[in-house]
């Protein structure tokens, strides 16, 4: 449908720490593991909406603005690879309760708005290379960002030009 965008909410992550994670990524991946994703559109997703009406979008941006909750630092100090989604990811070994119980609601909202969410256990992670169809070689445990989250996004994703891009549409503050 022609009015219709393809929509996900998710933590965006510090410029610098963009930086530093290609450059660890760089060090740490053979060339040939994967493709990887450009520093500019290292995230991680709370809820993936799919193909949203206009009007969806308003109903489910009115919702995420209501949610009230307190900030939280995240650590991403872990590393893996889904075979099956061939992705190579950064995680959190424990993530935040404010991480999960942010996401819970989203994805539950969103199912009730009628955009169905993966019946998969969520686990934020931060994916680092796609395609990456054989084993790899993880780096050793050591490694380890923090950055203080204080808001969350509502994101469009979009091919242009051979480019997938994500541009964001809406932000709200989690409380200080
Ligand atoms: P991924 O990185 O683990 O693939 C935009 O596509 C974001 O939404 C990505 O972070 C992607 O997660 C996530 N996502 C979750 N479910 C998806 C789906 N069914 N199709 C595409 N992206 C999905």
């Amino acid at each position: 449908m022609p009015d219709q965008k393809r929509l996900f909410f998710a933590l965006p992550l510090p410029a610098d720490l963009q930086q530093n994670i290609i450059e660890w990524r760089a060090a740490n991946f053979a060339p040939d593991a994967g493709r990887p994703i450009a520093a500019a559109n290292l995230h991680i997703t709370l809820a993936f909406l799919g193909d949203v009406s206009a009007q969806k979008q308003r109903t489910l941006s009115a919702l995420a603005g209501r949610i009230s909750q307190p900030g939280f630092t995240l650590a991403l100090d872990d590393a893996g690879h889904w075979p099956r989604s061939q992705v190579v990811w950064l995680g959190s070994r424990q993530p935040p309760r404010g991480l999960l119980q942010l996401a819970n609601l989203l994805r539950a909202q969103a199912a009730r708005s009628g955009c169905p969410q993966s019946a998969q256990p969520f686990h934020p992670h931060v994916t680092l290379l796609r395609n990456a169809q054989h084993p790899v070689r993880l780096p050793p445990p050591g490694f380890g960002w923090q950055f203080p989250v204080r808001e969350f996004v509502l994101y469009e994703s979009r091919f242009e030009q051979g480019r997938t891009r994500y541009q964001p549409l809406e932000r709200w503050s989690l409380n200080a």
